[in-house]
Order: structure tokens, then C-alpha cells, then sequence
């Protein structure tokens, strides 16, 4: 098979991506190692920015997006007693939406078929070659069978664990990263949320968040050793544990609810450059990790996927290299302010092992300047409503 781009992944990235080539006819294939329903099962963000969105717009993949996905105005952050509301709407005049990445993920699939984007689910042994030339291509097996798609570009979109990272040699590369001393446990349940607004709260048990997918299905997590295992935790144990966490003001309100989802996620920052080698570009999980607090991941995928569409869609339509020569440097300086975001809040809303009294101290002096002062919470509204591309 011959194609103009190879996507490798259908996670968020790699469909979006897909469908933006699609809508502007390049040609594009998506290779994916799990079946469909797989992909859906995994439960993981839920915080949409207006770059997203935007995204999802503009491609008119909306319809369920506007109908369900909730407007929010505002987060919190709880500090034992004290509730901070910072007002992101007022503060930047944007709005993010809680619309769940499965339900983003579901959308794209559907309207794929829809518009003739290709996507070959339970490839198996997917392998990248020559991706230093103009002329790379894939392997795969499918069904017992090996088979190979030839291309101008290969898209790796496949996260943190996928192969086309692997691709670019180790003398071409330099790793970033930082692995935190906990993971969140995370909880889902159909169950109304305990308040219409996240709330991220430090206490001195550790972290907890208070988020949702819709009015009537909750997520919340609590931050626990690396060593923890999800067993340990049965459903009353984890809602007692976030009652405590959350703080006297928001535990009543908390409803309980068997668990539908439980699991344990490592907390990582990572970034891996060059984000482009040869004919290969890494968008999303494949190329950085944040960890989850301030809700980046699933966005910053996006905005790597509006840059690298836009380059790609330059090349095939107006003979313009200008976009895929300055992909990784544009992708890359908006991914280090999101790494910075996503660091200093998981600094500032958790309690590290190795931290002692004077860290503690400046998490509460920090806390007190961003509860007085109107500059502090517009540093974290523009950040959280997500920064312009
Ligand atoms: P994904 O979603 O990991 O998709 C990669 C796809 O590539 C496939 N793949 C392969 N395909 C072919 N061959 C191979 N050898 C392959 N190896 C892998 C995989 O099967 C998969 O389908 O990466 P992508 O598209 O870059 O999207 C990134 C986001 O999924 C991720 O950043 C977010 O989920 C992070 N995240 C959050 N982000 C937000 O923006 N807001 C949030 O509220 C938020 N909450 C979260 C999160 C991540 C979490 N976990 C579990 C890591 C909460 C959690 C708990
Ligand atoms: C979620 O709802 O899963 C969620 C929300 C905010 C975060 C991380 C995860 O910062």
C-alpha cells in the first residue's frame, strides 16, 4: 500500500490528526496494535481546552461535544480548611469543557468511517524503516500476514510506550524527564459530583481531586506510593480517604457509588526532543509526558497535532516546507510551558516524601499569594484555559 502519511496510534493524537489531513485530502493511513474497543477502555482525561475544542470544531466533530460536554467557569484549590476559587472565565474571558477523552476518542471513530479515514486496528509487530530518507515506510502483521505501507511522512502518535520514539538513534536524542515518588488512584462512578468545579486539594494525607465527566458520573483521585496497589483499596476505604482529603466543606456533598473504574497512574514529566527526524514528527505521549495535575496531556496532544497538520497540509497542498522545518521548534516551545504548568502544580498540591517544614511553608505562602492576588490566579487561568498556539 502507498500512502502520503503513516499514522501510527489511534489515540487522540493520532486521530485527530488523521481526520485534519482527511478534511484538506491528504492522504493518510492509521496504523493501531489494539482493537477499537480497547482504545475506549482506557479512562484517562477529562478536561478539554479551547484549543481542543477548537480543533473539534473546525473538523465539525461537535455535535455531542456541545450537547454534553460541560462549560466550566472556574477550578478550586482546597488547602486543608480554605477553598480558593479562581475564576478562569473572568480572568481570560475562555471556558474549558469537561468532556471525557474516551467520548472525544468515540467521536473520532465514528466520523471516520464516515469520511473514509483508514484505520487498521490489531496491527501487530509495527516496525518503522528508513526514516531518514524521503521515502520511509511501515511494516506491520495483520492476520498472520506481514504487510507494508510506503510513504513521504510517518506521524508516530503512538505514546509513551510506542515504537517510532525508539526510531530516532540514541546519538540524535537527549531525554528530559522526572518520575514523581507517587501515582493517583483514580475512581469513577456513576454518582453526581460533590461540586460543579474541580477542586485540587493539598492536604497534609496527601492529594486529592474532585473532578467529573458529566452531572451524573464523577472521577476523583487520591495520590498514593509508588508501591500502593489498587487492591488495597476497596471503594468505601478510597471515598473515607477523599471525604478527609477534600476537607469538611466539600465531604458532605461527596456521593458514594460503586467503583466502575479503579486504577493506579505513575506521575511522570518527560520530554524527548528532537520531535522530528528525517521523514518522522512525534506529536503527543510519544514525544512528552506531563503529569496529570492542571489536565495538559490530551491537550498539548492536540496542540502538536494543529501544528504538524498544518506543516503537512503546507507540504502536500502549497509546496511549502517552511511548516514541516519549523514543527519541533514551534511544538516544542508550547510543551515546555505545559511542562512548567503541569511541574510547578504537582509541586504545590502534593506532599513529597523528601519535602521537610520550609518546602511546606512556601506550598501555604504560595497558596496565600494565589488566594490575594489577582495576577497569581491570572497566571493560572491563562495556563489552565489553555495558552494560545
Ligand atoms: P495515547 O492516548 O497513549 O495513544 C497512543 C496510541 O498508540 C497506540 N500504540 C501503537 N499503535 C501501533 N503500534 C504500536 N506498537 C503501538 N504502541 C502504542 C496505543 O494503543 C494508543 O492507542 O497517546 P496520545 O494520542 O498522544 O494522547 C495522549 C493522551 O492520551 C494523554 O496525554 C492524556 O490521557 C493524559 N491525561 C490527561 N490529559 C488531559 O489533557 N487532561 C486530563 O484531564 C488528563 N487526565 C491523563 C489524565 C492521563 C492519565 N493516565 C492514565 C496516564 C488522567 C490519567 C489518569
Ligand atoms: C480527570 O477528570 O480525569 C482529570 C481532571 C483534571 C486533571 C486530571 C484528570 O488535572
Amino acid at each position: 500500500m502507498k500512502t502520503q502519511v503513516v499514522i501510527i496510534g489511534a489515540g487522540p493524537a493520532g486521530l485527530l490528526l488523521g481526520h485534519l489531513l482527511r478534511e484538506a485530502d491528504v492522504d493518510c493511513v492509521i496504523v493501531e496494535r489494539v482493537s477499537g474497543d480497547y482504545v475506549l477502555g482506557r479512562i484517562r482525561a477529562g478536561v478539554l481546552e479551547r484549543t481542543t475544542t477548537d480543533l473539534l470544531d473546525r473538523l465539525g466533530i461537535n455535535a455531542r461535544l456541545n450537547a454534553e460536554g460541560l462549560l466550566e467557569e472556574g477550578l478550586c484549590l482546597a488547602d486543608g480548611g480554605r477553598l480558593i476559587r479562581i475564576n478562569t472565565y473572568e480572568l481570560t474571558g475562555k471556558h474549558v469543557i469537561v468532556y471525557g477523552q474516551t467520548e472525544v476518542t468515540r467521536d473520532l471513530m465514528e466520523a471516520a468511517h464516515d469520511r473514509g479515514l483508514e484505520i487498521i486496528y490489531e496491527a501487530g509487530d509495527v516496525s518503522l524503516h528508513d526514516v531518514e530518507s524521503d521515502t520511509p515506510y511501515v511494516t506491520y502483521t495483520k492476520d498472520g500476514t506481514k504487510q507494508r505501507i510506503d510513504a513521504r511522512f510517518i506521524a508516530g502518535c503512538d505514546g509513551f510506550h510506542g515504537p517510532s520514539r525508539k526510531a530516532i538513534p540514541a546519538s540524535a536524542a537527549r531525554n528530559y524527564e522526572r518520575v514523581y515518588p507517587f501515582g493517583w488512584l483514580g475512581i469513577l462512578a456513576d454518582v453526581p459530583p460533590c461540586h460543579d468545579e474541580l477542586i485540587y486539594a493539598n492536604h497534609e494525607r496527601g492529594f486529592a481531586l474532585a473532578s467529573m465527566r458529566s452531572k451524573v458520573r464523577s472521577r476523583y483521585y487520591i495520590d498514593v506510593p509508588l508501591t500502593e496497589k489498587v487492591e488495597n483499596w476497596s471503594d468505601d476505604r478510597l471515598w473515607d480517604e477523599l471525604a478527609v482529603r477534600l476537607g469538611p466543606d466539600v465531604a458532605p456533598h461527596i456521593t458514594r457509588g460503586p467503583a466502575l473504574e479503579k486504577s493506579i497512574a505513575p506521575l511522570r514529566s518527560f520530554v524527548f526532543t528532537p520531535m522530528r527526524h528525517g521523514s518522522l514528527f512525534l506529536a503527543g505521549d510519544a514525544a512528552h509526558i506531563v503529569p496529570p495535575t492542571g489536565a495538559k496531556g490530551l491537550n498539548l496532544a492536540a496542540s502538536d497535532v494543529a501544528y504538524l497538520s498544518d506543516a503537512l497540509i503546507g507540504f502536500f497542498t502549497r509546496s511549502d516546507n517552511d511548516g514541516i522545518a519549523k514543527y519541533a521548534e514551534k511544538a516544542l516551545a508550547r510543551v515546555w510551558k505545559c511542562e512548567r504548568f503541569s511541574w510547578s502544580l504537582t509541586k504545590l498540591m502534593h506532599r513529597f516524601p523528601e519535602d521537610g517544614p520550609f518546602e511546606r511553608a512556601m506550598q501555604v505562602a504560595e497558596l496565600d499569594y494565589i488566594a490575594s492576588s489577582r495576577a497569581a490566579q491570572t497566571a493560572i487561568a491563562e495556563n489552565y484555559v489553555g495558552l494560545p498556539l
